[in-house]
């Protein structure tokens, strides 16, 4: 029999969703740039389900939250959106239903022996921002969402002890100005860039307005950190592989955790005349305002190798000049999302962080597997038998216990999802959930990943 995974004393078993995925836009006041692009384009999203319910946690989160209660879940991460708490982005003045809404879910969270992680940004720009000033093109929207965080802090802080400026801000820039799967899909490098920086300034002044008042608290942000891994050790794939991971991990991780951008990355962006435009002030904010812990999502690696024919881009700029994708052969998929499973990950990202981020303290703040068609799996008494779910689980534990027992500094482990959720274009065609939703009642079943979470947080391991 396998030893038994004993995890650090207090450490956070968990799970992660977030506003726009979970509540529903029952009573909102503003649209997000989600909210309008199925409004406009319904038929881009899968089945053409929106986020208009999502799970209905806006009308069922007392209940939801008893149920993550009941399968053992001693933390929680969700977010607060910008587009349900504030009613005048301009000023930061708050909705009143918003304040109620997320007033009670915080006192629900405390209830149910839940550490409420509140992070401030998952993808849910108010579009009225984009409309009106390009969105996180500009630097006045930064200030408006300091504006936001601000309320959120002043309102919340004394019940919310760790908070997140932003969830995955790279997909920001990849999925609206490179890759073209979040509204407006552009292709513009230029503008990317900017947009990488702004949002980087915008957590630092973030973190700057949490530490002014001095009170207790901590504050981080969420990066999906997926490593680079160069196909050979030939001087061609392994700079490919380190301007990869510079541009799609450290230009956020760098000024996150030392307060400045990867050197060699400002290299290749002045070379090729795209920077982005800063101040010596700014610079001086993200100097000066670091994280106090990291969260990492981590779901799948990258596979890199350097370019063999030159990108024809046609006067645009992307970071992909500089490297190719490559499929590693014999390869583990998750068939239903299309990404490669590869737990050893795990292990890396945790050295990594130790040895080369001052062994800053972090979670795992998503790690999951999403699988289509789950209704095969249910049995005799109604519930869904995803074994695979918890052999996935497991696996990516191993790995990460590896990296603890070797003296990194990670202090939780949280899945993708709680309860089955909304995601983005992809609606509710794979599923990630520890309890699934019926979607035409409502209907929440825990699954039987659920009971094991319960045993391994009640045993601190497994
Ligand atoms: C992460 C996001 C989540 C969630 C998850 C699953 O990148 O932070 O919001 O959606 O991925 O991915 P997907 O929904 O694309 O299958």
């Amino acid at each position: 029999m396998n030893k038994k995974l004993e995890f650090p004393k207090g450490f956070l078993w968990g799970s992660a969703t977030s506003g726009p995925q979970s509540e529903g836009r029952f009573n909102k006041k503003h649209d997000s740039v989600f909210d309008y692009w199925f409004d406009t384009e319904p038929e881009l999203f899968f089945d053409g389900v929106g986020p208009n319910v999502a799970s209905n946690f806006y009308n069922s989160y007392k209940s939801d939250l008893k149920m993550l209660n009941e399968i053992g879940l001693n933390s929680l991460r969700t977010s607060i959106q910008w587009t349900r708490l504030i009613k005048d982005f301009e000023t930061g003045e708050a909705d009143e239903d918003g304040v109620r809404f997320y007033n009670d879910v915080i006192d629900e969270c405390i209830k149910n022996n839940m550490i409420p992680i509140m992070n401030l940004h998952h993808f849910d720009l108010p579009i009225e921002l984009y409309e009106k000033y390009g969105g996180w093109e500009s630097k006045h929207v930064v200030d408006l969402f300091c504006k936001f965080a601000k309320t959120a802090f002043e309102l919340f802080r004394d019940r919310v002890k760790y908070w997140t400026t932003f969830n995955e801000p790279i997909v920001v820039v990849e999925g609206e100005y490179l890759y073209q799967f979040h509204y407006p899909k552009l292709v513009d490098g230029k503008k990317a860039v900017q947009v990488l920086y702004n949002l980087n300034l915008a957590s630092a002044k973030v973190i700057e307005e949490f530490k002014k008042d001095n009170l207790d608290g901590e504050i981080g942000i969420i990066l999906n950190l997926t490593p680079a891994y160069p196909r050979s050790d030939s001087k061609e794939d392994l700079l490919a592989s380190k301007i990869a991971d510079d541009f799609f991990n450290n230009s956020f991780l760098d000024p996150a955790v030392k307060g400045e951008f990867p050197k060699l990355l400002l290299d290749v962006l002045k070379k090729d005349n795209v920077l982005f435009e800063s101040t010596e002030e700014e610079l001086k904010i993200i100097k000066e305002n670091t994280v106090d812990f990291l969260g990492v999502n981590y779901y799948q690696p990258r596979r890199v190798k350097a370019r063999e024919k030159e990108l024809d881009l046609k006067g645009n700029w992307m970071p992909d000049k500089y490297f190719e994708n490559y499929e590693m052969p014999n390869r583990r998929m998750n068939p239903y999302r299309g990404w490669e499973i590869y737990p050893e990950a795990m292990y890396d990202i945790a050295i990594n962080i130790k040895e080369n981020y001052n062994n800053i303290p972090w979670f795992i703040s998503e790690n999951g597997m999403g699988v289509e068609g789950e209704e095969r799996y249910i049995n005799n008494d109604g519930v869904i038998e995803d074994d695979y779910r918890i052999d996935f689980y497991k696996e990516h534990l191993e790995f990460l216990h590896k990296g603890i027992e070797e003296g990194s500094n990670c202090f939780g482990y949280h899945t993708w999802t709680p309860i089955d959720c909304w995601s983005w274009c992809n609606a509710y065609k794979n599923r990630y959930g520890f309890i699934s939703v019926n979607l035409k009642n409502q209907i929440k079943t825990i699954k039987k990943s659920g009971r094991w979470i319960k045993e391994v947080s009640l045993n601190n391991g497994f």
